[in-house]
């Protein structure tokens, strides 16, 4: 157990349904805090470089047109045990077989088209971490109390 940030991306499909508010709530409501956010068409070269361990895969070329298709919102997150509490709120990869209160379940009734991403673990996130957000995340800790009154 120890703090961790993950990587996030509420893919084209998402995006396109209205749903990034409601899948920020989620995280934010859950307890972790926002550390980047930037919504970007991913290139080519982006896309190929996160989904590099699939593209050996028959599903791979697909993948890369979806991805690729529109405007994604690429977000980090921190928290502890981020990396594995953020794959329990978006749930499995097949939007029909996961279960209700997950984002996928929800929302989701395909495997392609199933929302959102979310690193799978400590190297995926860094190298994900690096790829989205190469200048880094954003450094704060929450206080509102501070923040109520001038
Ligand atoms: P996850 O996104 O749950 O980590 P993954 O890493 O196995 O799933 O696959 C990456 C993405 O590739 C997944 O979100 C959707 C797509 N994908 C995976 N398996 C697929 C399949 N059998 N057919 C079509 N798309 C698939
Ligand atoms: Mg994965």
């Amino acid at each position: 157990m120890g703090m961790q940030t993950t990587f996030v991306m509420v893919k084209p499909d998402g995006v396109q349904r209205g749903l990034v508010g409601n899948i920020i709530q989620r995280f934010e409501n859950k307890g972790l805090r926002l550390v980047a956010l930037r919504q970007i068409t991913p290139s080519l070269e982006l896309a190929e470089s996160h989904y590099a361990v699939h593209s050996e895969r028959p599903f791979y070329s697909g993948l890369i047109e979806f991805i690729t298709s529109g405007p994604v919102v690429a977000m980090a997150w921190t928290g502890v045990d981020a990396i594995s509490v953020a794959r329990n709120i978006i749930g499995p990869t097949n939007g029909r077989e996961a279960a209700p209160g997950t984002i996928r379940g929800d929302f989701a009734m395909d495997i392609g088209h199933n929302i959102i991403h979310g690193s799978d673990g400590e190297d995926t996130a860094a190298f994900e971490l690096g790829l989205w957000f190469p200048e880094g995340v954003i450094e704060w800790t929450r206080d509102a109390e501070s923040q109520i009154y001038e």
